[in-house]
């Protein structure tokens, strides 16, 4: 038997896909391949990280007081460094860096601003469990100052994602046009295509939240799960908001976090967590709220604000926010 695997004859590969999306604006396609080239590097970190010795904390915290893992930095300077060449990325924001980095300005050819979670989910990379990658990217705003070249609703957002670090590796992403779904496939070291115009399905028994949190949740969250409960929910949990957020765009169900006595504005990010899974999720026809509003609705007053979240099937996300409409 020969060492050499199988390629399959139909192959779709992320760039050729990318050459044949329309309507995409100049230049988004180059931001799309460096974050997937990004993601080629960090699959291989964590795949490595037990054997080049990069997990566990730096020691150090980041301003949401959560402390930085090896991996997170390494992570966020990857993406740094492949977004930085592209001609057309004027700001950067992630959740590793207080502040946002001007990389070109407009006159100097810097039209998107690019958020990004370089590795979501971190507390669970010691125990080999799923991480991802998010990412948000919206043409930059007018004004001279970089947070406001940043801070726009998610709906102004071409391009949104997640990068699965999981049993495989998956690239998963709109620009607009509905949801598609990429493989890192080992034998060809690319992205090809798997899925494409992705549909969530209407309604299914999944709540996905801590429900460790149960008795700080407002009243409204906490009559949902009892009613949940007597309906026959299952509840499933991963903690690592992509891998949670993947299984509920394919399966169905409802992703949560909501406001704790702890994190009374929910502990997920709007900028780089709340407003990329927003967009995917509704682009594959669920729903995705901040209690009552719409969260691609939000206008962001800072980089790293936060926000409660409530996304998936549209018929479960309704459930939630009817109790929270009873108040
Ligand atoms: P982590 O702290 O491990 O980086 O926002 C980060 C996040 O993980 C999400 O990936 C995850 O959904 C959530 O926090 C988990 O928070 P809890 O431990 O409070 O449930």
């Amino acid at each position: 038997m020969s060492g050499e695997q199988p390629i399959r004859d139909n192959l779709l590969t992320l760039d050729h896909h990318l050459a044949s999306v329309r309507e995409v604006p100049d230049g988004l396609a180059g931001v799309i391949s460096a974050i997937a080239l990004a993601a080629k590097a960090i699959a291989m970190k964590v795949r490595r990280a037990r054997i080049e010795d990069v997990l566990g904390e730096v020691g150090k915290t980041n301003l949401h007081g959560e402390s930085q893992q090896k991996l997170d930095l390494l992570a966020d300077s990857i993406l740094r460094h492949c977004l930085e060449r592209v001609p057309s990325v004027g700001v950067l924001a992630s959740e590793e860096a207080d502040e946002a980095t001007l990389v070109r300005s407009p006159a100097d050819g810097g039209r998107f601003a690019v958020c990004f979670d370089p590795l979501d989910g971190s507390s669970n990379i010691d125990v080999a469990v799923s991480v991802g990658t998010i990412f948000g990217v919206s043409p930059v705003g007018d004004g001279a100052d970089v947070d406001e070249q940043l801070l726009q609703p998610g709906s102004r957002q071409v391009a949104a994602g997640y990068v699965l670090y999981g049993s495989s590796v998956l690239l998963v992403f709109t620009t607009g046009a509905g949801v598609d779904m990429f493989v890192l496939d080992p034998v060809v070291g690319d992205f090809v295509q798997v899925g494409m115009g992705l549909s969530i399905p209407k309604k299914k028994k999944i709540y996905s939240l801590n429900e460790g949190y149960f008795n700080d949740f407002p009243a409204a969250y906490r009559r949902y799960l009892e009613r949940a409960h007597g309906d026959g929910y299952s509840g499933r949990y991963i903690g690592s908001m992509v891998a949670d957020v993947h299984r509920t765009l394919l399966k169905g169900g409802v992703f949560l976090y909501p406001p704790t006595a702890g994190n009374p504005r929910g502990k997920l990010r709007l900028l780089y967590e709340a407003n990329p899974m927003a967009a995917v999720v509704e682009q594959a026809g669920g729903a995705a709220a901040a209690g009552l509003e719409r969260i691609l609705d939000i206008q962001p007053e800072a980089i790293h604000q936060r926000v409660p979240v409530i996304l998936g099937s549209p018929v479960e996300v309704d459930r939630v926010t009817q109790e929270l409409q009873r108040g």
